[in-house]
């Protein structure tokens, strides 16, 4: 008979385990148009091995999606991804990147469940691309900061055309990243937790 040994079956690696200093976990979303830069955000700024669901992208999106300032992209996020990153020795954030497709959008009512907060990401090549997703969080009442993934090409415009543009009040925190680099999408993260806690911090005035 054949049977399954612990050498066969892959256990979770060693240096995937939760430091034991954590003490507290929160779920977070990075939402945005499609191609905006999610998978990538999620992908550098995990210290484990991130759970993506990316599936090659057919002839037959050309039609459906706007492929305008991403011509080149073939591989596109179907279900969501995943990574964790410890903000120091006790706080880790759950890290979850949707989908941009709108045919995939259903997908969102799951992950954003017991979600704290939201990662608006913003291509200035395509801002129309924000205003649904911007339009759901609202509806959803998920507290988010919008952050700017600046593409080579793309035009850059000032906070305030963009808080214009975007409809975005001024206790939003506003800010430019690069997807592609870790730190730059930590302090995106790091901008989110401090924006969470000034809106959980009992108000001065009061
Ligand atoms: N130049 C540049 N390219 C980037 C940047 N961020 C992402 N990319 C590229 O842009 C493309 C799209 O990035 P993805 O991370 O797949 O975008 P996404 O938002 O997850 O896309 P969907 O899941 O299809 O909505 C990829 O080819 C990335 O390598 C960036 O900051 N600068
Ligand atoms: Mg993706």
């Amino acid at each position: 008979m054949v049977s399954r040994t612990s050498e066969t079956v892959a256990g979770p690696r060693t240096e995937d385990a939760l430091p034991s200093s954590a003490t507290s976990a929160v779920k977070i979303v990075i939402v945005g148009g499609f191609g905006v830069g999610k998978t990538t955000l999620v992908r550098s700024v995990s210290e484990i091995r991130p759970l993506t669901t990316e599936e090659t992208m057919t002839q037959a999106s050309v039609s459906v999606d706007d492929l305008a300032g991403v011509e080149r992209k073939n591989m596109t996020t179907v279900a969501m991804d995943f990574g964790r990153i410890s903000l120091n020795d006790e706080l880790v954030l759950y890290v979850f990147g949707t989908p941009g497709q709108q045919r995939f959008w259903f997908l969102w009512n799951g992950l954003f469940e017991g979600a704290l907060g939201a990662v608006v990401l913003v291509d200035t090549r395509r801002l129309e691309a924000s205003f649904d997703v911007l339009g759901r969080l609202e509806e959803s009442q998920t507290p988010f900061v919008v952050a700017v993934n600046a593409f080579d090409e793309a035009p850059s415009y000032s906070d305030d055309e963009l808080r214009e543009a975007l409809d975005l009040t001024n206790d939003v925190p506003l800010l430019v990243c690069d997807a592609r680099s870790r730190e730059s999408s930590k302090d995106v993260l790091l901008a989110l937790m401090r924006y969470l806690y000034s809106l959980a911090k009992p108000s001065e005035a009061m």
